[in-house]
């Protein structure tokens, strides 16, 4: 095992690179490749490749592309361990060790069990040096989802808040336009880009008729599946979501036995029904709910509100993420909450969380927030 002094430098390249897959590529993980070939003026960038949308080719199989006859004798840094399966191509640890890499740096494992360790280890019995957990943790960090439906069989949850400095997110008349400005909109629609879909309640659905879309210049294409947490189904048809669920899909997910017709009436707007058990109180059960959204291959949700979903899935310790956009202004106690009641009686039950990042959006605030361990 080798280690150079700009082998971090270039798996944070790797890992940039992977980043502009997250939103693409599920249920594949996002993973970039860096090739650099060591020459006498230092080491050079031959090669670069991320998963392409769909989760095929491979980082490896663009970066060797690119690289060409320079990839002999070169470092591949990959932000995750190269495939040792065979899918719709062969495994990606073949191709490299066939374009005669000499050295593989790897950040972490790859936690499917049909490659698990195999590829790092076939790398090896072919005398291929190989390097691991080279940024492992920001590794993990930027492939939670993947990680979390290998571990949990769910996607990862990310919530997020547009609320007022005092963390209401209406009025008392419920008026909410617009709590935070035009940066923080941009901003949430860049999250909507990176997630693979977007959750919302029906009271949410009905009252704000969103169409949960992504309009950022240049993403349009990018708009994740729509899905809305509507245990009786009460989604106007007339709704913008139901009226564009041909445009991009809507996955409504319910209760079973919810009259029959209505059901049919949504599934021939176009709208896909994912009944979901009931949990305690005859209300859906949210952790089957991830589950049935992570076999259709879903690995990263953001949840868009409102109340009492966020506090559902808090409730059952879901949310892995918080993304909190304040603006500053105070609405006061008769606001609506952004998050309903908890039901907690001590502090020291409370969900908690890290703050990992705070950025100014224009006049507000964005803070980041992760589940604490
Ligand atoms: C890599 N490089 O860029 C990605 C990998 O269905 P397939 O054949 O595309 O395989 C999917 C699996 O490949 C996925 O579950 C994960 O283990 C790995 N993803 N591996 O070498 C990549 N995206
Ligand atoms: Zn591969």
């Amino acid at each position: 095992m080798t280690v150079r002094p700009y082998d971090t430098r270039f798996m944070k390249m790797a890992l940039a690179l992977a980043e502009r897959g997250l939103g693409q590529v599920a249920p594949n993980p996002a993973v970039g490749c860096v090739i650099v070939q060591e020459g006498p003026d230092g080491p050079r960038v031959v090669g670069r490749g991320f998963t392409q949308a769909g989760g095929r080719p491979h980082a490896e199989t663009e970066a060797l592309k690119r690289a060409g006859d320079l990839a002999r004798g070169a470092t591949a840094y990959v932000s995750l361990e190269p495939c040792s399966h065979h899918g719709k191509t062969g495994p990606c640890a073949d191709a490299l060790m066939e374009a005669g890499v000499a050295r593989v740096v790897g950040a972490i494992a790859d936690p499917n069990p049909e490659v698990a360790g195999r590829g790092f280890a076939r790398l090896q019995a072919a005398g291929i040096d190989v390097t691991e957990n080279v940024c492992a943790a920001d590794a993990q960090f930027l492939n939670q989802g993947f990680f979390l439906t290998m571990s949990e069989r769910r996607p990862l949850v990310t919530l997020k808040i547009a609320s007022s400095l005092d963390g209401r997110t209406a009025t008392h008349e419920g008026q909410s336009k617009w709590i935070t400005g035009e940066a923080s909109r941009a901003r949430g629609h860049l999250l909507r880009a990176t997630h693979d879909a977007i959750m919302v309640g029906s009271a949410t659905a009905i009252v704000d008729d969103p169409e949960l879309t992504c309009r950022l210049p240049g993403l349009g294409e990018r708009s994740p599946i729509r899905i809305v947490a509507d245990g009786r189904l009460r989604l106007p048809l007339t709704s913008k979501l139901v009226r564009e669920a041909h445009k991009a899909p809507l996955w409504i997910l319910t209760l079973p036995n919810g009259d029959s017709a209505r059901r049919s009436a949504f599934e021939e707007c176009g709208a896909v029904l994912i009944d979901v058990e009931p949990g305690d109180g005859g209300l859906m059960d949210m952790r089957a709910a991830l589950g049935q959204i992570s076999a259709r291959g879903v690995t990263r949700v953001l949840v868009e509100g409102g109340a009492r979903l966020a506090a559902s899935l808090m409730r059952d310790r879901l949310v892995d993420r918080i993304e909190w956009f304040q603006a500053a202004k105070l609405i006061g106690g008769d606001g609506y909450p952004a998050i309903a009641g908890l039901g907690i009686k001590h502090v020291d039950g409370a969900p908690s969380f890290v703050l990992r990042e705070v950025l100014r959006a224009g006049p507000d605030t964005v803070s980041s927030y992760v589940r604490s361990a």
